[in-house]
């Protein structure tokens, strides 16, 4: 039977490339964000790629406990047989000294990488438990491993996930869960408009002169992690482009 993979944020970026990747594997999906049209996109687009898979698509705000939740639980009785959990959803707002940025951008920041993270992956558990391969993967970042100037509470919380992937690891190792961090260097996505909220001109410049990574580059590295053998889990993944050194060194043509 075809395994079922958990996408959260697949609306756009590294999530939907994971979406494509996992369809063209065979896996079944369910995906969500908060832009349902662009889900339905995305579903319409591979049931007719690749009819032999399914795909259940719902919105969801990860922020909101109770919302993630009542959709979950309430999911069709079909797809609560989860085998792999991605939490990917997740975002950076602005780029300001500590001093500088807005409370806003934090709580944002906090609410979705850190807290959002923790209510699906509690809610998603007793739905992995006892599956083949179940296996969560998480969405850190080069930001997760260092910290760059004014990367300040974006970096807090991708360290944060860092430090959940290894608590995860710890709590869920009785159930046999396997837990996965992901961290990417530069990818080339919707990211950096979210960064600096629609300046598109800003958010270009961050890709000026570098081959960047592509969401499909991620989402090719998740496929090999979650088809390892039953007894292999790879722990960490740093992944950048070939330009990038560092989170702020980077080669430009
Ligand atoms: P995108 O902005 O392209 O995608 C982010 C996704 O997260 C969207 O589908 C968005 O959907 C979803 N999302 C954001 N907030 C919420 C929310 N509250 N509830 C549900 N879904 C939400 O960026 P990326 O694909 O690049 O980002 C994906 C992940 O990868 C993030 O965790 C990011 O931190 C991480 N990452 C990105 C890197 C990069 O350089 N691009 C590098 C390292 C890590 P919607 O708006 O429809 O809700
Ligand atoms: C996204 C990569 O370097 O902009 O997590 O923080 S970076």
């Amino acid at each position: 039977m075809s395994k079922t993979v958990f996408i959260t944020g697949a609306s756009s970026g590294i999530g939907e490339a994971c979406a494509e990747v996992l369809a063209r594997e065979g896996y079944n999906l369910l995906l969500c964000a908060r832009r349902f049209q662009r889900l339905e996109e995305i579903r319409d687009r591979l049931n007719k790629q690749y009819p032999q898979i399914a795909i259940h698509i719902f919105e969801l705000d990860v922020r909101k406990y109770d919302e993630v939740k009542s959709k979950i639980e309430n999911l069709p009785s079909e797809w609560k047989n989860i085998n792999v959990l991605i939490n990917n959803a997740g975002l950076s707002q602005g780029l300001d000294s500590i001093q500088d940025s807005d409370i806003g951008d934090w709580d944002r920041m906090i609410d979705t990488n850190v807290k959002g993270l923790l209510y699906v992956t509690k809610t998603v558990i007793p739905l992995l438990e006892n599956q083949e391969g179940a296996h969560i993967v998480n969405l850190g970042s080069i930001a997760a491993k260092e910290v760059y100037p004014n990367g300040n509470v974006y970096c807090a919380s991708k360290h944060a996930v860092d430090a959940l992937n290894k608590a995860m690891r710890i709590d869920l190792l009785p159930k046999g869960i396997k837990v996965t961090g992901i961290n990417p260097g530069m990818v080339e996505t919707e990211f950096s408009e979210v960064r600096f909220k629609g300046d598109i001109e800003r958010a270009k410049n961050v890709y000026n002169g570098v081959d960047a990574l592509t969401g499909k580059d991620i989402a090719e590295t998740i496929s090999f992690v979650i088809s390892r053998p039953k007894h292999v889990n790879i722990n960490d993944l740093i992944i950048m482009p070939t330009a990038q050194a560092t989170g702020t060194i980077v080669n430009r043509k």
